[in-house]
């Protein structure tokens, strides 16, 4: 076993699960089927680690202990019951995900040193659709990856070895994900060709290792691909040729890949092409698509991240977090019923703290699902300690009040995609503790009502230790980290501040005069942006009503956007009765003293963790001081600057 490479799939990391034995040690499979293959090598898997030996294939159920496999048409799709008794254990699936998913389930939860009573478990999936997507090139880099090379790809063409990506497979599954997109949605001219007869033996292998995990493989798209493959003088989505080239294309993908998932599509959008080139509006370009998939049961998935990338910071009436709703909302019910469009959780772009999209719960006659970024590109890549589980399930749990209170954005979709955080790295997340991230993305979609403590509390034991008082240490870490993050970078929900491109590390006014519509408008005065209806731009009004006013008035507005909503002086008043600026400089001091305590808190952990572990998070949290010890000196030294304003307490900042 290798404990940073098996993730929270360590078996027999501990004692934890040495009870499961007897069960373990007979194994009784009463379905077949290639998914249910997989569920039974999990099992042998499991054994293998505990005892050093294969388990036995019995026919019939054995009452001195062993293992059931069954489908049972009373559990929905996806769902599963386990129930643990003297004589076996018995998993039962609605399909067969559902029987893997409860093995897993089963297999996660006993290695994490949960008694045998707390297993008696019956769950299904919330959503239809629980999607990866991998930002993956086909140059073996990965866009905003943090934990090393692509595991798909190398010198411009799919690995030759795929091991990683069946532990990868395994992974998913294990927290019931059904579908992943296997390339970057920044579609270049090698990913294009993808989709030709080059290239589709190699991702018809990728997709076969997904399928025996229950999993789907898409394809992001370039919506120019008749031009840049086959010479088409346009990609105009109304035009014959095309509608012809795209449902020949599908028929090919669907030779080779009969349960090939779709599309994704980024259209016009930083640069990618789409119908707005020839006039036509998205639902023509995605309903297109659409058509060519159907007869074979494919989707498209269409992004609403579209917004200009071009603007002149001189222009205060323009407005980024406005675009998807402009762009979007007057299509409503023009969709075709096989695409679904993939709403990032915020108008923005994954900052640490954004409001809710205001386009959830504004598209009643469109399948809608959410996005969201597992990778920390904006938030500490994968060496700051940042759960994101919390801010997931905020989102979920918004209330719209697009049709009255109880609205919930968990009620207005029908799934969710998010970012992979995956890469060669001997730990697949390249922090071990980043994990909890995929982990947690998996669990919370397949159950929106689970806490972001439950979660982080299966994932600590699975994936670390079943010790009780180590586990308790490290959740309340990550129950921390979001906030802690969040109080020494960007303050009150502004966003942005971070080196451009990079966006690792702080540079205040990095992206302040630039054309990507990212700006906190600070001056000697005060900061934020003014997106009221009353005097700024009108971003609150895409709100239903309830919200709308909630937003408008910095005294009701929840005071961790207030910078988002508001452009306000340095000496507003905020709730707790401090001025604004005493909040940026006593978040910031405080936020760096936290960053030192969790390195602090890790290292009295010493000795109690696998060492592998230990070691690769405590070089982050080492490098995460620093990180918040420059954030917290530029910001405070910047707002002082600006502001003439001294701190009360007189620490230092450097003038
Ligand atoms: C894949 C942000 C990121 C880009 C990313 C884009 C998107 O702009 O910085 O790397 O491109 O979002 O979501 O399409």
């Amino acid at each position: 076993m290798d404990i940073l490479y098996d993730c929270w799939l360590a078996y027999g990391k501990d004692d934890a699960m040495k009870w499961t034995e007897r069960y373990l040690s007979r194994l009784c499979v009463l379905c077949i089927g290639r998914v249910i293959s997989s569920a039974v090598k999990e099992l042998e898997t499991a054994y293998r680690r505990l005892a050093g030996k294969i388990p036995e294939r019995i026919s019939k159920p054995f009452s001195g202990g062993c293992f059931i496999l069954r489908i049972n048409g009373d559990f929905d799709a996806g769902g599963y019951g386990i129930s643990v008794s003297d004589d076996n254990i018995t998993v039962e699936g609605g399909d067969e995900n559902g029987v893997l998913y409860g093995v897993f389930r089963f297999l996660i939860l006993a290695s994490g040193g949960y008694s045998p009573e707390k297993l008696n478990i019956t769950e299904k999936p919330c959503y239809p659709l629980r999607m990866a997507d991998q930002w993956d090139n086909a140059d073996g880099t990965v866009e905003r990856g943090y934990s090393g090379a692509s595991i798909f790809y190398e010198k411009d063409r799919p690995v030759s070895d795929m091991t990683r990506l069946t532990d990868y497979a395994r992974l998913l599954s294990s927290v019931g994900i059904n579908a992943i997109c296997i390339n970057n949605v920044n579609v270049h001219k090698t990913e294009t060709h993808f989709i030709t007869e080059k290239f589709l033996p190699d991702i018809a292998k990728i997709a076969d290792i997904f399928a025996d995990h229950g999993i789907k493989l898409y394809l992001s798209v370039n919506f120019a691909a008749p031009m840049e493959i086959d010479g088409l003088p346009t990609a105009d989505p109304l035009n014959e040729r095309v509608i012809s080239w795209w449902k020949c294309t599908a028929e090919k993908i669907y030779s080779y890949i009969p349960d090939f998932g779709g599309f994704l599509v980024k259209a016009d959008s930083e640069n990618r092409p789409g119908p707005h080139t020839y006039g036509r509006d998205h639902a023509e370009g995605a309903n297109m698509l659409a058509d060519a998939l159907k007869p074979y049961g494919g989707k498209v998935i269409w992004r609403c991240f579209v917004y200009n990338c071009h603007v002149d910071w001189r222009d205060r009436s323009t407005d980024r977090a406005k675009a998807a709703y402009d762009n979007f909302k007057p299509l409503d019910g023009k969709f075709a019923d096989n695409v679904f469009l993939q709403i990032k959780n915020g108008p923005m772009d994954f900052q640490i703290r954004e409001p809710v999209s205001p386009l959830f719960g504004a598209m009643p006659n469109t399948n809608c699902i959410c996005e969201f970024q597992i990778t920390q590109e904006y938030t500490g890549q994968q060496i700051d300690l940042c759960y994101l589980v919390p801010m997931w399930k905020e989102c979920l749990d918004f209330d719209t009040y697009s049709d009255g209170e109880g609205s919930f954005v968990s009620k207005k979709i029908l799934g969710a995609a998010a970012v992979s955080n995956v890469g060669a790295n001997r730990c697949l997340t390249g922090n071990p503790l980043a994990g909890a991230n995929l982990y947690g993305y998996g669990r919370l979609v397949f159950d929106p009502s689970l806490s972001a403590k439950q979660i982080a509390e299966e994932w600590v034991r699975a994936a670390l230790t079943a010790d009780e008082e180590t586990a308790e240490v490290i959740c309340t870490m990550l129950l921390s980290s979001r906030e802690i993050y969040e109080s020494y970078t960007s303050p009150l929900g502004v966003g942005w501040m971070v080196t451009p491109h990079y966006h690792y590390g702080v540079d205040v006014d990095g992206y302040e005069y630039s054309p990507w519509g990212t700006y906190h408008y600070s001056d000697r005065n005060g900061m934020g942006a003014d997106r009221t209806r009353a005097t700024g731009t009108g971003y609150t009004a895409q709100y239903a009503s309830h919200n709308e006013e909630m937003y408008e008035d910095p005294s009701t507005c929840p005071e961790e956007l207030l910078l988002f909503f508001h452009h306000l002086p340095y000496t507003y008043m905020l709730k707790s009765g401090k001025t604004l600026i005493q909040h940026i400089y006593d978040s910031h001091f405080d936020g760096a003293e936290k960053a030192e305590g969790l390195l602090m808190q890790w290292r009295s952990l010493k000795g109690k963790l696998p060492e592998e572990i230990y070691s690769e998070a405590e070089i982050r949290f080492e490098k995460q001081l620093l990180n918040s010890r420059q954030w917290r000196d530029v910001i405070n030294t910047y707002f002082f600057r600006k502001s003439g304003i001294d701190d009360i307490h007189s620490r230092k900042i450097y003038r």
